[in-house]
């Protein structure tokens, strides 16, 4: 299996962000990234290749342009404003009654209006390192659609969060989304993504919510008590055309491997009656029961036991790097999942 990796990601790391009432350093630093690429290149898994340039039209598929506009203007902004000090984090939002269909002149008003949290940090080199983490996504999807079995896109930043015109959880732009849209866009009738990562692909399920050839599926903390708390309860299944093809697994904190594996199971389940012709894996291991900010009990173990059952699906499989933060054990549980992949 190829991967596909970048150093740019190394142009996104933020100094901070807000948590448990505390500025605290960023969990989502290159360090992840650099881990599991050096596991993967100590690894038998395969070749280690750099991204192309994609140009903004893939990203426009899934983004507004109003939105790229912002994120690509968003840090000189800023310096004008602020002086580069400090990076930028947004400080308040519109709630109901308010108003959040305008976007204000001032950067801090254009910060809250397309973000949703205060943990993603927008630095001078984040529109690079967003840019070269959708063109590994797009690039691994390139494999798959020439013909390989499978394809590892290596991605930092991370993407599931990130809906068509905001950013939050860590993310800006949705890799993953922007991947099976190339899919659809170079004729697949339909593709399906499986979110495994510890919290909701909140971006991913809006990003699809009406449409129909794009089953999206999410196993993750449940809203109730997890992040992102607004998005992601069990009765949110897809609207007009696209009913019936989302579909959540909210899990409580506290989650075991056997419990995981049996929703695991019936969104396999799912994902085989749809018979989508390329399967997209929103591959977080921050479910890893050492993970610092995630509150699920799987052990290293498992990682294999995970790739093998994708496998078995038996479908072309873009994997695509999403979150993970307990960086002592990222980089192996990563290989596991890719390694359980290939040796089924
Ligand atoms: N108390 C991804 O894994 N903050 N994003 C959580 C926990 C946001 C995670 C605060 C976590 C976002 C891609
Ligand atoms: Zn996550």
């Amino acid at each position: 299996m190829k991967t596909i990796y970048t150093d740019t990601h190394r142009l996104q790391h933020g100094n901070v962000e807000l948590m448990d009432g505390q500025l605290l350093p960023c969990f989502e630093k290159p360090e992840r990234a650099d881990l599991i690429i050096t596991q993967i290149r100590a690894s038998r898994l395969g070749p280690v290749l750099e991204p192309d340039d994609f140009g903004i039209m893939p990203l426009a598929r899934v983004h507004t342009s109003a939105y790229l506009a912002f994120l690509q203007s968003a840090w000189d902004a800023w310096v004008e404003e602020h002086g580069s000090t400090h990076h930028a984090l947004p400080l308040n939002w519109p709630i109901r009654g308010m108003r959040s269909d305008i976007e204000p002149e001032a950067i801090d008003g254009k910060l809250s209006y397309f973000s949703f949290d205060a943990g993603t940090p927008i630095t001078p080199g984040t529109w690079q390192a967003v840019t070269g983490s959708a063109y590994v996504a797009l690039t691994a999807q390139q494999c798959i659609a020439a013909g390989e079995r499978a394809a590892f896109a290596l991605c930092r930043p991370p993407g599931h969060h990130a809906a068509a015109d905001y950013y939050g959880g860590y993310c800006f732009l949705n890799n993953a989304a922007i991947a099976a849209q190339a899919f659809i866009d170079q004729g697949a009738p339909r593709v399906a993504v499986l979110d495994v990562d510890y919290h909701h692909a909140n971006g991913t399920q809006t990003i699809f919510y009406a449409r129909d050839e794009v089953l999206v599926l999410s196993l993750h903390g449940d809203p109730r008590q997890e992040f992102p708390y607004f998005l992601g309860y069990a009765d949110e299944t897809g609207v007009g055309q696209g009913e019936g093809f989302n579909t959540n697994y909210p899990l409580p904190w506290g989650t075991d491997a056997a419990t995981w594996f049996a929703a695991l199971e019936s969104a396999c389940q799912r994902i085989m009656a749809y018979a989508p012709d390329a399967l997209v894996i929103s591959l977080g291991v921050d479910t890893y029961k050492g993970d610092p900010i995630s509150q699920f009990l799987l052990d290293s173990a498992d990682y294999p036991r995970l790739g093998q059952r994708l496998a078995r699906l038996g479908l072309p499989t873009l994997f695509v790097m999403e979150g993970g933060y307990a960086v002592e054990a990222i980089g192996v549980n990563t290989l596991s999942v890719l390694s359980g992949f290939v040796q089924a």
